[in-house]
């Protein structure tokens, strides 16, 4: 092999691996900041041993050069002329067993702590965690009753400083929950509870994927986390609760509001609550093989729907969320209402086979669509967004 080409098959090697590496921070995802203990606990065990088997790399690779430099045939060597052909060597062999060996040891030892810290329980709340076919459902139980009191999708909403249990579902097949910068991957697997703990420093928004192929729309199906100060923490769980009264109360007769909340009625509660105000459906359908659709009493107060695929508010080129002149958030209305009208065409899901939502084309008209978008506004109020790092970016 000419050097010319040696030269550049190392080359192509050296940008392969730079992809790969490239692959632990592609924008969003990224597995190379922790935020959260759990996190930063599992960035030390990686970076460690990185490290160790950079180190074995380099004196493998050195030790190949000088070999092969060294011992190579020269233009003045009889081809017949053989050097000492050895079989074994106790010293050598025990060397190469030993050092590995003490390594591999050592990296276990090293590493049993944070997998028994990481398996232990945190003293923050609980929190239930369900995945499905294809968004997570987040439930809280405030005061421990066994009652869930705020069910949302799409937002996993924490408080800064909280370790936080997570208990995690799954209701068809087999997904996976990982926010990369708050900690590892967690299976959720049907006919069985994992438990996972996360926690963050700093107030933030932090993005997440299914990591375990379900089907169809896999790719489709992220979730973030929203980290707030308890203050903010508080204010958001005040405003869950307050969402689920308001969403009890009529709209005021002959309303949009009122028109899209009766076509809510007709086309809607098969397979979405609304706390409350549709009791009856509570446990929604049970028809639907992914279980029930997301619970929409506070849909205003998410920052992303349809599985974090769609942003409920907009926001600029940098990422920030973009402001009426009265202050408020402005509401990506053109895409929740195309999603209300064509959903399977926002994102692949198969409802002839009870995965995901119904193409309404051509059952609802534009007036209708007009008078759900007011009904489905009413539903909570807007999202509460960290002090820091206040965009989507
Ligand atoms: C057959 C069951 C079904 C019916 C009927 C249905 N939906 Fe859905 N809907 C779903 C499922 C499942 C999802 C989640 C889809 C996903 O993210 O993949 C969803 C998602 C949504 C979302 C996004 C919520 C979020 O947090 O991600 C909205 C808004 C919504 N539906 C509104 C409606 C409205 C309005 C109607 C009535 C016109 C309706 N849906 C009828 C099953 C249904
Ligand atoms: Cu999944």
């Amino acid at each position: 092999m000419g050097t010319r080409r040696a030269r550049r098959c190392f080359a192509a090697v050296l940008a392969l691996l730079g992809l790969l590496l490239a692959g632990c921070a592609t924008g969003r995802l990224d597995a190379t900041k922790p935020i959260g203990e759990e996190a930063r606990d599992i960035d030390g065990l990686m970076r460690l041993s990185g490290w160790m088997a950079v180190g074995v790399g380099i004196f493998v690779a050195a030790a190949v050069a000088v070999i092969i430099v060294k011992f190579r045939a020269k233009p003045t060597d009889d081809p017949d002329d053989l050097p000492p052909q050895i079989h074994g060597n106790r010293k050598a062999e025990l060397t190469w067993t030993l050092i590995p060996t003490a390594m591999l040891v050592f990296l276990t030892i090293y590493t049993l702590p944070t997998v028994f810290a990481l398996a232990s329980e945190g003293d923050g709340r609980t929190i239930k965690v369900e995945g499905q076919q294809w968004w997570w459902q987040f439930s809280y139980d405030l005061d421990e009753d066994g009652h869930y009191d705020i069910v949302t999708a799409n937002d996993l909403v924490i408080q800064t400083g909280e370790e936080v249990n997570l208990e995690i579902h799954s209701n068809d097949v087999i997904h996976s929950f990982w926010i990369p910068q708050l900690n590892g991957k967690k299976d959720a697997v049907p006919g069985r509870i994992h438990e996972w703990r996360i926690s963050s420093d700093e107030p933030g928004i932090f993005y997440g994927e299914c990591v375990e192929f379900c089907g169809l729309s896999h790719a489709n199906m992220q979730m973030r986390t929203i980290v707030l100060t308890p203050d903010d923490f508080d204010r958001w769980v005040q405003e869950q609760l307050a969402g689920k009264e308001a969403a009890q109360a009529a709209p005021a007769e002959e309303s949009p509001e009122a028109a899209g909340a009766a076509l809510f009625e007709t086309h809607c509660i098969s397979c979405h609550v609304v706390d409350g105000t549709y009791e009856s459906a509570a446990g929604g359908n049970a028809n639907l093989l992914a279980g029930i659709a997301p619970n929409l009493t506070n849909l205003m107060s998410r920052t992303a729907f349809a599985g974090a695929l769609y942003e409920t508010y907009q926001t600029g080129p940098d990422g920030d969320y973009l402001r009426n002149p009265d202050g408020s958030l402005k509401l990506n209305l053109a895409e929740l209402r195309e999603w209300v009208r064509n959903a399977p065409d926002m994102k692949p899901a198969r409802a002839d086979n009870q995965q995901g939502m119904l193409d309404f084309s051509e059952v609802l008209t534009d007036q209708d669509l007009d008078n759900l978008m007011a009904y489905l506004q009413t539903l909570g109020s807007e999202p509460v967004l960290p002090a820091t790092n206040a965009g989507a970016g």
